[in-house]
């Protein structure tokens, strides 16, 4: 990450930011209008290169859907690029055919076609949108945007802000590094890692807050492999949910965030200014600013936190289903042969040939590899382990799972998630109540890991 051009760049990004923007995504209330195209973005300063991005609605990202619990959401679709995509909803518990992996849970939509989304939002929470066709490209070209489930009860936030990040690779101009998409390198080992950190779009915004206010800050990884690390500067941060559920309340204010998760704060703002660094680089990086607005008035807000409910409680753990997943492959890992179009080959000639390097219990995972077959109603236990060499994102499609998470610190804490990051090794029980009919993918969203392997079914049989 360059630290030289994030410096330049700084007086035109405070710019940008006091231009309003006007939605014309939003029809009215809950019916949305998105477009997939391509769009000329600029990274940095004025001079650089442009980019030729893949975007919703030309933004990056895309426009924030957000909406409320209990209705249901509409979003016409408009496939503008030259190739078929789709759109997932990561982290709705979705109705399946409405779950947008292509050629599993509907066919790819073509380019010029239209297709309509129409789901109802029975949880409120953090959640983002992704093309879910060749995501691996698709994603690293810019097709994401955040979806905002309100509550309904009053939490008591004066603002709500969404950060989503992303870390673009990107030429020596600046450019959208193109040609590097694909490559084995990155397949094998971490997947795409960029080196240019954007949050919402932009390098190190300024988004500025009121004194003594409380806000809530909900934060979205949705860089194709870069697993980030933050670190809030001048206050304790709250974390109040966890890839959109709320969790019991604790105070964290330096935290990883893999791809896909997301982390909602809340902070209580006074007189300094907030600051986001990330600190996987050897000085800490600037991401965020938010300088604080001195006010006369004082809000007399009240934060409840009691009113961000648990969606679930903790299964019936009574005659589990029991799935093991023996996680393998990639650089520097102990898999040498596996299961590919029903025929056993090295992982030499599957990594040269077919570019696949990653399997689920010694086969080759795609949309049509299934995992598990489960009766509705059963308690599941996906018993993964990660006999690899790298770190994974693991992410369930259609239901949150209880997971003894290892993610903040030596003490696990029993959360509720749908993408946990697997360290080397580790052993993780991922526990879900198969409530929700359909064919639900459970893949690494390393994306790059998920299109060589990484990926398979689980079939919920209603
Ligand atoms: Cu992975």
């Amino acid at each position: 990450m360059k630290r030289r051009n994030f410096l330049l760049n700084s007086a035109a990004t405070t710019l940008a930011l006091t231009i309003p923007r006007i939605s014309v995504s939003k029809v009215n209330e809950n019916y949305y209008k998105l477009t997939a195209e391509s769009k000329k973005f600029k990274f940095g300063e004025k001079g650089n290169k442009k980019s030729n991005l893949w975007l919703y609605n030309q933004k990056s990202p895309g426009p924030t859907i957000s909406t409320k619990k209990g209705t249901e959401l509409i979003v016409e679709f408009k496939n503008l690029l030259k190739e078929p995509t789709t759109i997932h909803w990561h982290g709705i518990r979705n109705i399946n055919e409405m779950d947008g992996v292509s050629n599993l849970t509907q066919p790819a939509i073509e380019p010029g076609e239209t297709f309509i989304y129409k789901f109802p939002l029975n949880d409120a929470g953090t959640f983002w949108y992704h093309a879910h066709n060749k995501s691996w490209e698709q994603v690293a070209r810019g097709l994401y945007g955040p979806l905002i489930v309100e509550d309904i009860l009053p939490i008591g936030f004066d603002n709500d802000i969404t950060l989503v990040a992303d870390d673009w690779r990107l030429t020596k101009e600046h450019e959208f590094d193109e040609k590097s998409l694909g490559s084995l390198m990155d397949w094998s080992h971490q997947g795409r890692l960029g080196n240019w950190l954007t949050i919402n779009g932009e390098s190190n915004p300024k988004i500025s807050l009121k004194e003594n206010t409380h806000v809530r800050l909900r934060l979205i990884n949705a860089s194709n492999a870069r697993i980030l690390n933050f670190k809030f500067k001048n206050y304790s941060a709250k974390i109040i949910a966890l890839d959109g559920a709320p969790c019991e309340p604790f105070i964290k204010s330096a935290f990883q965030i893999a791809p896909a998760q997301r982390i909602d704060f809340a902070i209580d703002i006074k007189n300094k200014d907030l600051m986001l660094f990330e600190t996987s680089t050897e000085k800490l990086y600037p991401t965020a600013l938010f300088p604080i607005e001195k006010t006369d008035s004082i809000t007399d807000n009240k934060i409840n936190l009691k009113n961000l409910k648990s969606w679930d409680n903790f299964p019936n753990l009574n005659q589990p289903e029991i799935i093991d997943i023996h996680m393998q492959g990639g650089a520097m890992g102990n898999l040498s042969s596996a299961i590919f179009n029903g025929e056993k080959k090295s992982l030499r000639e599957l990594a040269s040939k077919e570019a696949k390097l990653w399997a689920f219990n010694g086969e080759i995972g795609d949309y049509s590899y299934t995992i598990a077959e489960i009766k509705m109603g059963k308690t599941v236990i996906l018993k993964v382990w990660n006999d690899t060499a790298w770190k994974h994102s693991m992410h369930l499609h259609g239901h949150h799972f209880w997971i003894n998470s290892f993610e903040f610190g030596k003490i696990p804490k029993m959360i509720m998630r749908d993408t946990y990051l697997m360290q080397p090794g580790e052993k993780a029980e991922l526990i879900f109540e198969a409530n929700n009919p359909g064919l639900w993918l459970f893949h690494c969203h390393m994306l790059e890991h998920a299109a060589s392997g990484m990926v398979g079914v689980i079939n919920i049989d209603s």
